[in-house]
């Protein structure tokens, strides 16, 4: 795979892609960075972006994580003493998930957004952007139903990041595209480099294949689950024997949770899937690919209880690590 493939495999959007093409033809000491509100426990939201980070830094790509606490602060997460010590408890998360521990630059958002020539350029980012746009940003960034001054001030604090960490690639879901599109947008106006954005998919809710799988609402997978509760959560999923199910009878449009799993999460971290059977179903499948699996549910080869008890193993496998450094 050539580091372009490596770069924008199972991306939703790139922005834009000449300018990721520019990066991928020399990605070497290329610095990429995500952000993450601290929670306590990293969950399968987190392990997503985390992958494209591995991803980057199979490229050659350097990787800085943000532990965004004054943003969680402000998005109101809780107090800022209770969300710094969480952030602290994340870091060993994540190399236990596998970012490589020599490439990866751990920062706090604290450190550096307090500082006077910050705040300066944060109040010229306030000037340069109407409460609608930020508010817009926001839409699925926000707790709580209204937005408050503080979340108003929180899409021009990531903006501003960017320049501040001095990234080349900011990496993040696609709830974030409407703060990186802001990001091009406002960041020329203080004399800053519109960024370079890379978003990763949303995932369906695993119960139900509706709306957005979120560790908030709904059922997620985290590093505290045990590999029994994995099992319960996976075989309780939604799996038609489809990539692409009918919407409900409201109209609500679905997806198949179990298999963008096996492709956003299980396919990028391990060379070939197997899934057991006993000889009398047929024996076991050996996968090198998400296609073939996916094809082989469509034709009926693969019932959706065997791909069920395969995604549960393999999501025990991702979590396992962090659940023992979790534990000590
Ligand atoms: N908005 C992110 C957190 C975040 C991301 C970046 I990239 C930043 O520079 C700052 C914060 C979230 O929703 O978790």
């Amino acid at each position: 795979m050539d580091a372009h493939e490596r770069i924008t495999r199972n991306t939703a959007e790139v922005v834009t892609e000449e300018e990721i093409e520019t990066l991928a033809d020399d990605p070497d000491g290329k610095r990429a960075y995500v952000g993450y509100e601290p929670s306590g426990v990293l969950h399968i939201g987190h392990m997503l972006t985390a992958n494209k980070l591995i991803d980057l830094q199979e490229a050659g790509f350097e990787v800085t994580v943000l532990l965004a606490d004054v943003h969680a602060y402000l998005n109101d997460k809780g107090s800022f003493a209770e969300i710094r010590s969480t952030a602290e408890r994340m870091r060993d998360q994540f190399i236990a998930y596998g970012l490589d521990e020599s490439n990866t630059q751990f920062v706090l958002g604290s450190d550096f957004q307090l500082d006077e020539d910050y705040t300066l350029d944060l109040h010229a980012l306030e000037l340069e952007t109407t409460l609608a746009r930020a508010e817009r940003a926001m839409a699925e960034i926000k707790s709580g139903d209204s937005v408050k001054v503080s979340q108003a001030v929180y899409p021009l604090m990531q903006a501003l990041d960017i320049p501040y960490l001095g990234v080349d690639l900011a990496v993040g879901g696609m709830e974030q595209r409407k703060v990186h599109m802001l990001a091009r947008d406002v960041l020329p106006s203080i004399d800053r480099e519109p960024p370079t954005s890379l978003h990763t998919p949303l995932i369906a809710d695993l119960a139900t294949g509706e709306g957005k799988m979120s560790s908030s609402t709904g059922v997620t997978i985290s590093m505290e689950d045990s590999r029994e509760a994995i099992a319960e959560k996976v075989n309780k999923a939604y799996c038609p024997p489809t990539a692409d199910p009918d919407p409900t009878e409201e109209g609500v449009e679905r997806e198949n949770p179990v298999l963008q799993v096996f492709e956003y999460h299980v396919f990028p971290r391990f060379e070939t899937v197997v899934v057991e059977r006993p000889e009398e179903y047929g024996g076991d499948l050996e996968y090198a690919e998400y296609d073939a699996l996916e094809a082989d549910l469509e034709a009926g080869e693969l019932h959706p209880a065997d791909a069920k008890g395969a995604l549960a193993a393999y999501l025990d496998r991702l979590v396992a690590p962090g659940r023992e450094q979790l534990a000590e």
